[in-house]
């Protein structure tokens, strides 16, 4: 929570560093930038464009024809959609509390690139720095620094934004996840403040922008909004985000974002950006298409500008359970599932096998922790053959229970309501 207030009050002071002629957009959408800045309260903002940089970046795609990753996807343990691959939650039902690498959702915004650790190296540069032409690491060099590990969940913004759809009549643009665009892991590497120290971090400095080697990222309607590139305020880079090598205790996977990758716990999947080859470190405010076009709530319920940019991700449960699995009648049947919340621990699970009418209490099996899910059980024994839905709710130790519906937002981001998973007794 007190990120994401800290989030809005950075925002505010981006616009009006924008106005003043002291931020850069690159890539941004102009009417968008637009609305942003008439949110300010400021008139004549178009006076301010003269001095951004109006077009997208536009190097040259180097997208593989086809999409891809390089691990394979099997189906009893992804649901391929486009680019990206959903891990079935069924598929998790044998495994730990972190996701083995095999089975870890993958989103790519073109396709996986393959990268040679010992000829990467991270270019940290910009305004922010005391030497503004940068520092190289090689990944020798950040293998020397001390390390850290982290235990926790990279989650994509638009997880389960299906429902928006088929549990509320609203379809939202974008990826048409069900629940597991989320995955668990251990995470070993640098604490970017390290790093950060070390490239001679000013106290001016304001924005961080990490940004992947993949290829420029194309949009349907063909605008090239140039490599992945997200700004974090200086205060969270500084705090607990981690510039990963190391995932579940092996190498990183190349589609995970080898050699290195951003890894921002509990934060929105954007944050962590893969492949990560240069990052920029500025006493002035940046904005991308990943921080102002998408990633900001829009709708009805929202601002012109949309919200603040997005932060935290919201809570959510999902059983281990496949869609219309057969459950056999007058048997007594253990259900699992996961919770997680990106604004706490979860501090309690309720399950109902009735469609809503009752709940009663799982059984935790994990004890709850911040930035990871917990695993749960119900014993459930159905008598009368037919359709049912399972429903299970979480509680976080912010006391935020989840809802009924989730308030609607056009690009279908954070949805946190009860999911109704149909199944069937015979
Ligand atoms: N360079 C780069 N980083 C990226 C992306 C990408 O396409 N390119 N996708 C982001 C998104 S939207 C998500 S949800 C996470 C997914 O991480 P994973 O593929 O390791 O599961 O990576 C993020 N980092
Ligand atoms: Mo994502």
């Amino acid at each position: 929570m007190s990120d994401h207030i800290g989030e809005v009050a950075h925002d505010r002071l981006r616009r009006e560093q924008f106005l003043a002629g002291e931020a850069r957009a690159e890539g941004v959408d102009r009417r968008l930038l637009l609305r942003m800045l008439a949110a300010t309260g400021a008139v004549g903002a178009t006076g301010a464009w003269a001095a951004a940089p109006a077009a997208a970046e536009s190097r040259s795609a180097t997208a593989a024809a086809t999409a891809g990753t390089v691990k394979p996807l099997p189906e009893e343990w992804f649901t391929v959609r486009g680019t990206n691959a959903e891990t079935r939650f069924e598929a998790l039902r044998d495994t730990g509390r972190h996701t083995p690498v095999e089975r870890f959702f993958v989103r790519n915004h073109t396709s996986t690139p393959v990268i040679d650790k010992d000829s990467w190296s991270l270019r940290v540069w910009g305004s922010g720095l005391g030497r503004p032409d940068g520092t190289e690491f090689s990944y020798a060099d950040l293998r020397r620094l001390p390390s850290v590990t982290v235990s926790a969940l990279v989650e994509c913004a638009g997880n389960a934004r299906s429902y928006f759809d088929t549990q509320q009549g609203r379809p939202a643009s974008g990826t048409a996840w069900t629940l597991g665009a989320v995955g668990s892991a251990r995470w070993r590497g640098v604490r970017l403040a390290d790093v950060l120290r070390l490239a001679g971090v000013r106290r001016d400095a304001v924005d961080v922008q990490p940004r992947g080697l993949d290829a420029d990222y194309v949009t349907d309607d063909g605008a090239n909004l140039g490599r992945v590139r997200r700004p974090l305020p200086v205060e969270k880079a500084l705090d607990d985000v981690v510039l990963a090598y190391e995932m579940n205790g092996g190498p990183l996977p190349a589609d995970h974002g080898h050699p290195v990758r951003v890894l921002v716990p509990s934060w929105v999947g954007i944050a962590s950006v893969k492949w990560v080859g240069d990052i920029e470190v500025s006493a002035e405010p940046l904005y991308s298409p990943w921080n102002t076009d998408f990633y900001r709530l829009f709708g009805d319920a929202y601002p012109p500008e949309g919200s603040a940019p997005l932060t935290r991700q919201t809570v959510k449960s999902a059983f281990e359970v496949a869609q219309g699995q057969e459950f056999a009648a007058g048997r007594t049947h253990v259900l699992t599932g996961r919770s997680w919340s990106g604004r706490g621990r979860v501090t309690s699970v309720e399950v109902s096998t009735d469609g809503g009418a009752s709940w009663r209490p799982a059984r935790l099996r994990d004890s709850p922790r911040q930035d990871n899910w917990v695993r749960w059980s119900a014993r459930w024994r159905p008598e009368r053959a037919g359709a049912r839905q399972l429903l299970a709710r979480a509680t976080d130790s912010r006391g935020v229970r989840q809802p009924e519906r989730t308030v609607a937002n056009e690009q279908g981001y954070l949805f946190d309501a009860v999911v109704r998973h149909p199944v069937s007794v015979v």
